[in-house]
């Protein structure tokens, strides 16, 4: 049954990578008309004609029937050490080259791309507060390419083949460095290079209005509570799209269902705000064919954001097209 799935999942995105996005915009507009009457016809009375009515649902089957078959991985601690580039490095090109050692409890967790289904275990990578890039194989190159001059960070940390982060202490890792005189072309974005893009330079208008020509670091204190935005990102095509997770990095932070004092408040599309009070994935089903955002917030107490360079307040879009 998977290979079906995944077999419809290929042929749709050919050669580009599972992590990536790309887009379906007329098949995707007849279907967005037929799924916002449907949702509209299944809304509670109490909510005006709603376009989109999300519920959380548990991890889907599939997940779980995945993780079955990963024998102890999912009970794995992987630890990230980041060899390049090095913490406070200066970098006098626009060329940043990538090496990451896997360590700790590994249970059989090795990052690695499935050719046939084009999946796998993998290491999130996000430069700036920008959606994530996916890096498969340890012992091939990463590059970033492009990347403008000014200060900027990195983030790291393990992942399973459906994108759920692994978080072990030691799992999550982040470098600043600068680029000097890298003469980077700021009007096109950031990328590896196997050229996925690590920055939404030259696209349409970012979220919020937010101008990421040129990706910079946030005055980020690693030793302060921060939110790393991780899940959803892309494309959700078909099923995949049926439940869509949420997923995130806490550094120094315990939310308040774990002991702790903050809280994670989300919303979708400018909706109303929610929360997650114990650190781990959940899955949001309901989603209409379109463009959404999503924003991640950490919290405190007051409900206020924890100020840490603007990291903790993070909007990214996806694409639904069921
Ligand atoms: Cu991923």
């Amino acid at each position: 049954m998977k290979s079906v799935k995944i077999l419809t999942l290929l042929t749709m995105l050919a050669a580009v990578s599972a992590c990536e996005t790309n887009t379906d915009t007329n098949g995707s507009a007849n279907r967005a008309n037929v799924n916002a009457v449907n949702t509209a016809n299944a809304a509670n009375t109490n909510a005006l004609p709603a376009v989109q009515n999300l519920t959380e649902v548990p991890r889907p089957p599939k997940i779980a029937d995945e993780m079955k078959t990963r024998g102890e991985q999912d009970a794995a601690a992987p630890t990230v050490t980041v060899i390049e580039p090095k913490n406070g490095a200066n970098v006098q090109s626009s060329t940043v080259k990538v090496k990451l050692a896997l360590g700790g409890d590994l249970k059989g967790y090795k990052p690695m791309k499935d050719m046939t289904t084009g999946m796998g275990n993998h290491i999130h990578v996000i430069l700036d507060n920008q959606p994530y890039e996916a890096y498969y194989n340890l012992d091939t190159e990463f590059e970033l390419r492009n990347v403008a001059d000014g200060q900027h960070t990195l983030r790291f940390f393990p992942s399973r083949p459906w994108h759920e982060s692994y978080k072990n202490a030691g799992a999550f890792q982040m470098v600043k460095f600068t680029v000097k005189n890298g003469g980077a072309d700021t009007t096109k974005p950031a990328t590896t290079n196997a050229n996925q893009t690590m920055s939404n330079a030259n696209t349409k208008t970012a979220p919020e209005g937010k101008d990421m020509k040129s990706s910079k670091a946030g005055a980020v204190d690693a030793a302060k509570p921060l939110l790393t935005y991780s899940r959803p990102k892309g494309e959700y095509k078909g099923a995949e799209a049926d439940a869509i997770m949420i997923d995130f990095w806490l550094s120094n932070a315990k939310l308040a269902g774990d002991g702790g004092e903050y809280r994670v408040k989300y919303s979708v599309d400018g909706g109303d705000a929610k929360f997650i009070d114990k650190w781990s994935p959940i899955w949001l089903s309901g989603w209409t064919n379109g463009t959404h955002n999503i924003k991640l917030e950490l919290v405190d107490k007051a409900g206020n954001v924890v100020d840490n360079g603007g990291y903790n307040s993070t909007t990214q879009e996806i694409t639904v097209a069921k």
